[in-house]
C-alpha cells in the first residue's frame, strides 16, 4: 500500500502540488510532526513557531482562540513559515452550506484563505462544502492551498464514525485537485470501495501524545508509534509539545519517534 512508500516517492508521483511540497518538506526536515499551536496570545504563538519551527512540517492554528489577533499575527506566522519552511494549517473545521463557507474562508476579519495553506472541513453538509472551498482556491489561481476532510475525531463518544467516515472518503475521491487527505486516527482508504492504485490521500492523525492517555474533557491519545503503525503519515501534537517543561526537547522527541516509526515502516 502507499503507506509503505517513502515520502520522496510519494512526492514524485503525486499530482497535488501542496501534497508534493508537504512530502518533500518532510524528507528535507526529517520530520512528520505537526505542531498544534493552541496558544492564546500572538507573542506565545510566534515564540513557539520560531523555536519549534525547525522541527515541524506544519503548524496547526486555531486563529480564533487568540486574545489579541491582528494583522501582526498573520505577518508573523507567514514570515516564520518562510523562515523555517513549514506550512500553516488553520484547523477551522468548516461546517455549513457552501455559500456561507466561502465567505468564512475568504473574508471576515480572518481572511483564512490568504494565509493558511491547509484548512479542514466536515462533510456533514454534503459535498457542496468541498465544492465551495475548491471554487475559492481555483478562482484565486494559487497552487499552494489544500483541504483535509475531518473523517474521524479523537474525542470520547465521537459520532464521526461508520457511514459518516466512509462518506468522508468517498467525497474526498470526488475532489482530488483540492482534497489532500483526511484527519483520522488511522488509515481509512480501505473503508470505501474501488481504491485506485495511484490514489494517495495523506493521513493526518491528531490526539498524539507520548506520555498521556487523555484529558478530563474527553480527549483520547495514542502514541506516535501506534499512529504510524496504523497508517498515519503526519502526527499532530499539541500539549505533549508546547506544554512540556522543555518544548524544544519535546518536539525533538516527537520528531525522532515519528521519523523512526516512518523509517521502520518504509524499510
Ligand atoms: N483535534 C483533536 N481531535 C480531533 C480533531 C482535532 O484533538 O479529532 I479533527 C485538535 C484539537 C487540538 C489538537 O487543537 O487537535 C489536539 O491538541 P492536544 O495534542 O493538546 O490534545
Amino acid at each position: 500500500s502507499k503507506s509503505n512508500l517513502p515520502f520522496a516517492k510519494r512526492a514524485e508521483r503525486h499530482k497535488h502540488p501542496l501534497v508534493k511540497r508537504l512530502f518533500s518538506l518532510a524528507e528535507k526536515k526529517q520530520s512528520n510532526v505537526v505542531l498544534s499551536a493552541d496558544l492564546t496570545t500572538t507573542k506565545d504563538l510566534l515564540n513557539f513557531a520560531d523555536k519549534l519551527g525547525p522541527h515541524i512540517v506544519v503548524l496547526k492554528t486555531h486563529i480564533d482562540i487568540l486574545d489579541d489577533f491582528s494583522q501582526e499575527t498573520i505577518e508573523g506566522l507567514t514570515r516564520l513559515s518562510k523562515q523555517h519552511d513549514f506550512l500553516i494549517f488553520e484547523d477551522r473545521k468548516f461546517v455549513d452550506i457552501g455559500n456561507t463557507v466561502q465567505k468564512q474562508y475568504k473574508g471576515g476579519v480572518l481572511k483564512i484563505h490568504d494565509w493558511a495553506h491547509i484548512v479542514n472541513c466536515t462533510v456533514l453538509p454534503g459535498p457542496g462544502i468541498v465544492q465551495a472551498l475548491e471554487q475559492t482556491i481555483q478562482s484565486a489561481g494559487v497552487a499552494d492551498r489544500g483541504v483535509l476532510i475531518l473523517a474521524e475525531m479523537t474525542s470520547k463518544g465521537s459520532l464521526a464514525t461508520g457511514s459518516y467516515t466512509k462518506a468522508s472518503i468517498e467525497i474526498a475521491r470526488q475532489y482530488p485537485k483540492t482534497i489532500m487527505g483526511w484527519v483520522a486516527t488511522k488509515e481509512l482508504s480501505q473503508l470505501a470501495e474501488s481504491e485506485v492504485d495511484e490514489e494517495d490521500f495523506v493521513v493526518f492523525t491528531t490526539g498524539v501524545n507520548i506520555s498521556s492517555k487523555g484529558d478530563a474533557l474527553g480527549q483520547q491519545y495514542q502514541t506516535p508509534e501506534s499512529a504510524m503503525a496504523g497508517g498515519s503519515d503526519f502526527l499532530i501534537a499539541g500539549r505533549g509539545i508546547y506544554a512540556a517543561s522543555d518544548p524544544v526537547a519535546a518536539v525533538k522527541e516527537y520528531q525522532k519517534a515519528g521519523w523512526d516509526a516512518y523509517k521502520a515502516r518504509v524499510g
